[in-house]
């Protein structure tokens, strides 16, 4: 359908004169293509239409990519190609069953590629690893309940680790945590310690929240956005249309970001007829800075100066003194380290000129209210916590955190990734008070400190980890340091999947291993009483509920919900108040559940659940409501002028930035069309300044290595990428995430949260 729309061909705007190869701006006539590309591709069923027609409104299905927002007044479409993308490949009508795994065994699988496994289908029913005949052979439910259960029992419960993916819904997630505190630990890790645990972790020492500060309101007062290291084209297109209006009425946005992302450059309405004809681009950015990986630090340094130097020329008149004076502590000590930076260092950190700083600082300085947006490009550094310090002191400096039209807003990735963590996934108590847990269920919590992503790792290569259950997600592509982790792997007595689609960690099987499974978001949830909605939070702090359409692949499905109480139910010992079953039957009772564990967020949530845009479930520091230690918001003093951490000296090192592109979501590869970027056909590439391959004397197109320059013991290397040329700064290079996880070496993480440097890992060209 889609396929045979074919858009204008334009010249490049002067706006972008550089990004190559690439006719048609972000959303429009480019992107209903690559839907009908993958309508084309992934053989969806007849219901997917009909659900693309409710996608992301209420009483539809809640997207299952990313976590943007779902505004209470709707598009006609409120999809975006990759939600659409993700919608088509859940619905696949092609069948991983037992006659799959007759004919592949796991040794020949692991020879596919990404994308290959997971579009061979959606998996059908329950199986377990037959190391004999090294295929997965059929088990029934009941029977993989049982075993898991012993498995489970025969460890100590803090060998045990649960991971999820940040897909599942609350109600699911909710009884996963609590399963895990029954059970006796709370080894918790999520996609959010790879992604935005730099956030969880460090905003809520400087602010008092582990989560953004702003609502959809706010980008219609705002009167500019500072954007740093998030690639909203790819990543969040929805929110695309917030910024285009945003521009529309007069707020003036700045981006800094090493690569010239398309999406935050133009934007073509998909939504409005008459720009797509006639091929009308807004410009989304005024400015666009292309900073060096890790020079956030130097760029928010540069602009704090600027900021001191105008209230210098214009006292009382720039800073919010009475703001500072009232709200934050250790505004004095941060200004002192700040102006300690000479121009020169700042300069050389961030690859910057003065004047370009002092030009993006005139804008911050013409703004009464300032939003800051950032993801990953601050987050996966060493020292991400002083990306985000730094942020968050020229925000506050101008009281630009908590009252309208301002804030720090961090762009989360997966659909519940934080809603996952608002009902109890996580490794600390906090996350499920331990009185609560007694009085409603008499369990006795676990007090001690459960396991994040790195620290599971660092278990398994210990060997002190011995169980791994997965709901969701694809940890050997995902995780830093792949090679070393998948030799651990296999060492592990038993790992569980809960999974859609095959992929590549269910190919590394443990001693015992499952795979089993569940439904999806898109699917039809039925169970004892009918019909079941499951609910997700959004990036800002909305809930909201989804109905799922589509028949499920097979009869032997089972919700995420069903499976995890029907392992906890084998595992645990009885308890009249763990009803696991009552549960799977009821999912309004999860929800009771949830609203009586977390009162403040969730009161009335079975009431709520389709109030459109969500309810919104509130945020201290939009109150100015400082949850820190001090009561206060908390001014960070720069310690160094880069993100990056220890890095080998010598012309040679570059540090590298790892890349997703639009036509992936995470480890799922769907298609090897960078279309934004211009970059076809292969993920095996490696970007390059074309000076800095000339400085190299290297040439484009040939065959490359990577080495990892970190010394300590291990040799990391990626082979065959094709030298790539692309506007980038020096002293870099970029390349594509998951196919270059070996080279970032496990320890090489942020320092608070130990969210992984994927952004900032120095490595060596080898030709
Ligand atoms: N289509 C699609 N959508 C997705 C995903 C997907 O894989 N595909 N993944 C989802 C998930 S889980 C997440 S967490 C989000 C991720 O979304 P983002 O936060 O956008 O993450 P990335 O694409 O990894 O990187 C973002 C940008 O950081 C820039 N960057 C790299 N290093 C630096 C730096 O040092 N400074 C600055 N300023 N910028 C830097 C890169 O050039 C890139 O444009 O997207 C979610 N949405
Ligand atoms: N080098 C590098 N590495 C990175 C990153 C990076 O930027 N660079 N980003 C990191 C980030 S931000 C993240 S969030 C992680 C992502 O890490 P993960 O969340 O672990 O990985 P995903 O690729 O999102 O997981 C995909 C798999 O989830 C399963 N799945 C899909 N839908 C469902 C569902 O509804 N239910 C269940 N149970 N299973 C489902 C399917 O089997 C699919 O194969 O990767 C991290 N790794
Ligand atoms: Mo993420």
């Amino acid at each position: 359908m889609a396929d045979k729309i074919r858009g204008p061909v334009r010249k490049e705007t002067e706006q972008d004169p550089r990004t190559p190869h690439y006719d048609n701006a972000t959303g429009g006539w480019g992107s209903l293509t690559g839907i009908g590309r993958i309508l084309g591709d992934a053989k969806p069923s007849a219901a997917a239409l009909k659900i693309l027609a409710s996608q992301n409104k209420p009483k539809g299905m809640m997207c299952t990519s990313c976590a943007w927002a779902k505004p209470a007044d709707p598009h006609t479409f409120e999809f975006c190609e990759n939600g659409a993308k993700a919608t088509v490949w859940e619905l696949d009508r092609a069948r991983v069953d037992r006659e799959f795994f007759e004919t592949h065994r796991l040794t020949d699988l692991r020879g596919w590629h990404d994308h290959d496994l997971e579009k061979s289908g959606r998996l059908t029913e329950p199986m377990k690893y037959d190391a004999g005949s090294d295929r997965y052979l059929p088990v029934s439910w009941d029977q993989a309940f049982a075993e898991i259960g012993r498995q489970l029992n025969a460890i100590q419960p803090q060998e045990a680790v649960f991971y999820s993916s940040g897909h599942a819904g609350l109600e699911a997630s909710y009884l996963y945590a609590l399963f895990a505190r029954a059970m006796g630990h709370q080894n918790l890790p999520q996609s959010s310690n790879m992604c935005h645990e730099t956030t969880s972790v460090n905003l809520q020492t400087f602010i008092g929240t582990p989560v953004g500060t702003c609502t959809l309101e706010d980008f219609e007062h705002c009167d500019t956005i500072f954007f740093f290291g998030q690639n909203t084209g790819s990543n969040s297109p929805r929110f695309l249309h917030v910024l285009k209006a945003a521009v529309e009425r007069g707020c003036r946005i700045v981006t800094f970001n090493p690569l010239r992302e398309r999406g935050l450059i133009e934007f073509v309405d998909p939504q409005n007829l008459t720009q797509m004809t006639v091929g009308k681009t807004t410009k989304i950015s005024e400015r666009y800075y292309q900073v060096r990986p890790g020079g956030d630090v130097a760029v928010l340094a540069g602009l704090i100066k600027c900021v001191l130097a105008s209230e210098e020329v214009a006292s009382g008149t720039v800073i919010d003194r009475a703001f500072i004076d009232a709200e934050t502590t250790g505004y004095e000590e941060m200004i002192e380290a700040t102006r300690a930076f000479s121009w020169d260092e700042i300069e050389r950190n961030s690859g910057l000129t003065r004047a370009m700083i002092e030009e993006a600082a005139e804008i911050y300085l013409s703004a009464e209210k300032a939003i800051g947006i950032y993801g990953m490009g601050l987050t996966q550094h060493v020292n991400g916590w002083l990306n985000l310090g730094m942020l968050c002191n020229l925000l506050l400096m101008r009281g630009n955190i908590g009252k309208q039209g301002a804030g720090i807003s961090p762009v989360r990735g997966h659909s519940n990734v934080q809603g996952q963590r608002t009902v109890g996934v996580g490794e600390k108590s906090a996350h499920m008070p331990a009185e609560k847990l007694q009085q409603m269920f008499d369990i006795k919590a676990p007090t001690q400190e459960g396991l994040n992503a790195v620290r599971a790792c660092e278990g398994i290569l210990k060997g002190s980890v011995k169980a791994m259950v997965c709901l969701g997600g694809n940890l050997i592509r995902a995780l830093p340091d792949r090679t070393r982790m998948e030799k651990a792997w296999p060492s592990l007595d038993l790992t569980v999947h809960i999974a859609t689609k095959l992929n590549r960690s269910h190919l590394v099987p443990g001693r015992a291993a499952f795979l089993l499974p569940c439904l999806g978001r898109t699917d039809k949830d039925i169970q004892a009483t009918g019909p079941q909605v499951v609910s997700m939070e959004d990036s800002l702090s909305n809930i909201y509920g989804s109905l799922g359409q589509a028949d499920p692949p097979s009869e032997s499905c089972m919700s995420e919900l069903a499976i995890i109480c029907g392992i906890a139910k084998a595992t645990l010992p009885g308890n009249p108040k763990l009803k696991w079953d009552d549960w799977t039957a009821n999912y309004d009772l999860v929800r009771d559940l949830i609203a009586e564990t977390y009162p403040d967020d969730f009161g009335g949530f079975n009431e709520r659940m389709f109030e459109p845009g969500g309810f919104y479930r509130g945020n201290p520091a939009r109150n100015r409501n400082w949850q820190t230690e001090s009561g206060k918001a908390q001014f960070t003093t720069p310690t160094t002028l880069s993100a990056l951490g220890e890095v080998p000296q010598g012309s040679s090192v570059m540090t590298l930035i790892t890349l997703r592109s639009n036509d992936q979501f995470n480890t799922t590869i769907y298609g090897f069309s960078d279309r934004l970027r211009g970059l076809e056909g292969s993920r095996d590439i490696l970007l390059m300044n074309p000076d800095e391959i000339a400085r190299l004397g290297l040439v484009e197109e040939q065959k490359v290595s990577l080495r990892c320059a970190v010394e300590d013991g291990h040799d990391r290397l990626v082979e065959n990428l094709t030298l790539t040329a692309y506007d980038l700064p020096a002293g870099c290079v970029a390349g594509y995430y998951p196919e270059l996880n070996p080279l970032v070496p496990l320890e090489y993480h942020e320092k608070n949260s130990q969210t992984p440097a994927y952004k900032g890992t120095p490595v060596e060209v080898i030709s």
